[in-house]
C-alpha cells in the first residue's frame, strides 16, 4: 500500500495512505484523523509491517520444537524436482494442508462455540432459568424440533396431539447441546442438504459425527508424526468445515431465531456518519446476540432513556461494528457503525461513549485507540479479554442478563459528559432493506398467495436470473478496504446475478447503498432490474452474520427442492465468493461452501501456493469428488467474471442457457462471457 507524508520522528509510524487503503470516503476522512491525532490504526500498521513470504504460502511448520521448517517455493524448485522437506521429512503438500486444516479448525472452533454458547442460553430459557430470553418463534422450534428428532405430537387414544412447547423446547435444548459431543451417530443437520448429496458425504466418509469431535481430530493429525497425507489431512478438513456449516453455525442461526426472532425485511442506515453527536453512542461489536439483544432491550427502555436525557444527551444511539451488528440489524435495525476495518476509527471519531465487545474480530489495538479518547471499552466474555488497564471488564452472566446490560448502557450514559477530543463524525451513511432469512426471500419471491422458491427458479430458468452469488466475509488491510467487495458484487449484478451476502460483505454492500430496491435500477443487468422492480427487493440480499451463511446452505436446499435446476446444490447456476477474506472462519465456510458443491472463489491470497501439488488438489480435484471447489483470483472483476463463467456453465449443464440467450443476450454481454 502507498504511503503519503511522514511524520517529522523517525520513530513514529508509517502513515498509510487513505486514497490507496479504502474507497470509503467516511473511512478516508477517519483515517486522515488519526493521523492528524497521532494515532495509528491497522492500516498504518499494514504499511510497516509486511507478511511473511513463507507462511503466506502455506509452507510454514511450527508444530513441533524442531522447526519452525520453512519451505518457500523458489523459482526453481517451481520448474525442477521438488525435494523440500522438513526436519521430520514433511513434504510442503502435508505441511500446507496441515496449516490449511488447522485453519478450518480454529474457524469451526469458533462458530461453534458461539453456537454452543447460544444452545446454553436456549436451555437455560427452556428451563426457565431466567426472564431475559423465551421462545419468540415456536414455528421454528417445531421445525428444528423435527430435524434434531424431537417429537412434536403426541397419539393419546388414537388421536394425535399438539406436546407442550415448553417440553418441547427443553428437549430441543438437550438435543441440541448433545450434537456437540455426542459418543454415538452423526450430526443431524447433515440430513438438510438434499438427499444426493448426504449421501454422496456419506460415501465419502466426510459425515461429521460430532461437532468438537471433527475439531479435536484435527488438532490430533496434525500433531508430528501422524497424518502425513494430504489428501487424507483433508478428508477430516472436510469433515470439520461439515461439522461448522451444517452443524455449529446452523445450530446457532437456528436457536438464534428462535430466541430472538427470525428476521424480516426492515430497513436500517450503515457507515460511521449513523453516530449522533448529541446522543450517547453506545458501539457494539463481536459476535454473540446473546448479550447485544439484552443491550438493545436495556437502551430501549424508558428507564436508561430517561437517565440518558438527564445527563444531557438526547437519548441513546446504539450502533453496530462485524457480525453482533448484523445480528441486532436484523432483528431490530440496530444501523451499522462499520466493518471489521473501521473498529479503530469509531472511536477515533471521539463520539464513541463506550464500546461493548465480547468475542471475535476484536482487535487489540482498541485499548491503546481508546487511551486516547474518553471511551469505555468493555469486554464482557470469560474466553476474551484484554490486558491493558483501561479495559473494564463486566462479565456478562445470562441469568443476570437484563441486569448485566443495564449496567453497560448506564456506563456509556455516565461517560458522555467525559467527551474529551473534538468529535468529528463523518457524514456518510447509506439506507439500506436488510433481513432476509430463508423464510423471508421465500416469501417475498414467492408472493403472498403462493410462498415458494418455485418463482425464483423460474426466473432463473427463464434467464432473468442468470445465477445465484453467495458474496461474504471479512475485510483485509492487505488490500484495498470494500474495494473487492464492492466491485465483485457490482459485477455480478451487472451480469443478472442476484446476490446474497452475510458478514462484513454486507455491510460494505449496505455502505455503498446496494442494499436498497432502488438500487437495483441503477446497477443491475435489465433480467435481474426487472425481477428486483416487481417484486420491490434489493439485488443483493442481506441474509445476517457468518454464522447465518448456514442460510445461504438452506436457500440453496430450497432452491434445488423448488425444481427444475438439478438435484443437488453442484447442480445449480451459483457460485461462491470472499473477495477480502482474512479470518480462519472464512476457511472454515469457504470449505463447507466447496463440500456442499459450490465453486467457491477467493481473493487476497491463499496459503496454499507453495505446495503446487495440494493447491491443485484443492482447485481440481476437489470438484471430481464435491461439485464444488476452490479457486483465488485477486482481480474483483475477474473474481465475478470466473464466478459468472461456472453460473454459464451450470446453465448450459442444466439445459438453461438457450432461454437466456433468446431472452437476454445482446453483443456486449456475450463478449462479457467469451472474456470471462
Ligand atoms: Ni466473519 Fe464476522 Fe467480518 Fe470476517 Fe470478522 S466480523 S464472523 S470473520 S471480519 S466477516
Amino acid at each position: 500500500m502507498a504511503e503519503t507524508k511522514q511524520p517529522a520522528e523517525s520513530k513514529a509510524p508509517k502513515w498509510a495512505d487513505p486514497e490507496a487503503a479504502t474507497i470509503d470516503a467516511a473511512t478516508q476522512q477517519m483515517i486522515r484523523r488519526s493521523h492528524e491525532l497521532g494515532i495509528e490504526t491497522a492500516f498504518d500498521r499494514a504499511v510497516t509491517l509486511k507478511p511473511c513470504n513463507i507462511g503466506n504460502q502455506g509452507t510454514c511448520c511450527k508444530n513441533c520444537g524442531m522447526g519452525p521448517c520453512r519451505l518457500p517455493l523458489t523459482k526453481s524448485g517451481a520448474e525442477g524436482e521438488d525435494n523440500r522437506k522438513g526436519i521430520c521429512g514433511a513434504t510442503p503438500n502435508t505441511i500446507a494442508a496441515r496449516n490449511f486444516i488447522r485453519m478450518i479448525a480454529g474457524g469451526a472452533a469458533a462458530h461453534s462455540d458461539h453456537g454452543r454458547a447460544v444452545a446454553e442460553v436456549f436451555r437455560a430459557a427452556a428451563r426457565k432459568e431466567t426472564d431475559a430470553y423465551r421462545i419468540k418463534d415456536i414455528r421454528k422450534l417445531m421445525d428444528v424440533a423435527g430435524w434434531l428428532n424431537v417429537a412434536t405430537t403426541v397419539e393419546v387414544e388414537g388421536r394425535t396431539l399438539s406436546r407442550d412447547t415448553d417440553e418441547i423446547a427443553r428437549e430441543v435444548a438437550e438435543a441440541a447441546m448433545a450434537e456437540w459431543g455426542k459418543a454415538e451417530g452423526e450430526v443431524l443437520f447433515a440430513k438438510r442438504a438434499p438427499a444426493p448429496r448426504y449421501a454422496l458425504w456419506k460415501k465419502m466418509g466426510v459425515v461429521p459425527r460430532n461437532i468438537d469431535r471433527e475439531i479435536v481430530e484435527i488438532m490430533h493429525r496434525t500433531h508430528i508424526g501422524v497424518d502425513q497425507d494430504y489428501r487424507n489431512l483433508m478428508k477430516q478438513g472436510t469433515r470439520a468445515a461439515l461439522a461448522d456449516g451444517w452443524g455449529g453455525s446452523m445450530l446457532a442461526t437456528e436457536l438464534q431465531d428462535i430466541l430472538f426472532g427470525t428476521p424480516a425485511p426492515l430497513t436500517s442506515e450503515a457507515n460511521l456518519g449513523v453516530l449522533k453527536e448529541d446522543m450517547v453512542n453506545l458501539v457494539i461489536h463481536g459476535h454473540e446476540p446473546v448479550l447485544s439483544e439484552m443491550i438493545v432491550a436495556a437502551a430501549n427502555s424508558p428507564e436508561m432513556q430517561t437517565y440518558a436525557r438527564a445527563q444531557g444527551a438526547k437519548g441513546i444511539q446504539l450502533s453496530g461494528i462485524c457480525c453482533t451488528a448484523n445480528e441486532i440489524l436484523q432483528r431490530h435495525g440496530v444501523p451499522l457503525c462499520g466493518t471489521f476495518l473501521q473498529q479503530e476509527l469509531a472511536i477515533i471519531t471521539g463520539a464513541c461513549d463506550a464500546m461493548v465487545v465480547d468475542i471475535q474480530c476484536i482487535f487489540q489495538n482498541l485499548a491503546n485507540v481508546a487511551k486516547c479518547f474518553h471511551t469505555k471499552l468493555i469486554t464482557t466474555h470469560p474466553i476474551a479479554r484484554m490486558e491493558q488497564d483501561n479495559v473494564i471488564h463486566i462479565e456478562f452472566d445470562e441469568h443476570y442478563a437484563i441486569e448485566d446490560a443495564k449496567q453497560i448502557v448506564k456506563l456509556a450514559i455516565d461517560n458522555f459528559k467525559n467527551r474529551k477530543a473534538e468529535v468529528m463524525i463523518p457524514r456518510q451513511k447509506a439506507p439500506m432493506v436488510a433481513g432476509f432469512g430463508v423464510e423471508a426471500i421465500e416469501y417475498h419471491l414467492g408472493g403472498s398467495f403462493r410462498g415458494s422458491y418455485h418463482p425464483l427458479n423460474d426466473n432463473i430458468i427463464n434467464g432473468r436470473i442468470r445465477g445465484i452469488g453467495g458474496v461474504v466475509g471479512c475485510n483485509n488491510v492487505r488490500t484495498r478496504h470494500n474495494d473487492g467487495h464492492i466491485q465483485v458484487v457490482k459485477e455480478l449484478i451487472k451480469n443478472d446475478v442476484i446476490v446474497l451476502t452475510t458478514g462484513c460483505n454486507a455491510i460494505a454492500c449496505a455502505m455503498e447503498g446496494l442494499l436498497t430496491p432502488e438500487s437495483a435500477k441503477v446497477f443491475c443487468g435489465p433480467g435481474l432490474a426487472e425481477v428486483c422492480e416487481t417484486v420491490g427487493i434489493p439485488p443483493v440480499l442481506h441474509m445476517g452474520s457468518c454464522v447465518d451463511n448456514s442460510r445461504i446452505l438452506l436457500a440453496a436446499t430450497e432452491v434445488v427442492k423448488a425444481g427444475g435446476l438439478g438435484n443437488d446444490i453442484s447442480d445449480l447456476p451459483a457460485a461462491g465468493s470472499a473477495p477480502e477474506w482474512m479470518s480462519e472462519k472464512a476457511i472454515s465456510i469457504g470449505h463447507y461452501f466447496v463440500a456442499s458443491g459450490v465453486y467457491t472463489v477467493f481473493g487476497v491470497t491463499l496459503p496454499v501456493s507453495g505446495a503446487p501439488v495440494f493447491q491443485k488438489y484443492l482447485f481440481e480435484e476437489f470438484e471430481k469428488m464435491y461439485g464444488g471447489m476452490w479457486d483465488l483470483e485477486a482481480d474483483p472483476v475477474q473474481h465475478a467474471r470466473k464466478m459468472i463463467a461456472h453460473i454459464d456453465r451450470k446453465r448450459k449443464a442444466l439445459g438453461i442457457d438457450r432461454a437466456r440467450q433468446r431472452i437476454m443476450m445482446d453483443m456486449a454481454s456475450r463478449r462479457a462471457l467469451e472474456t470471462a
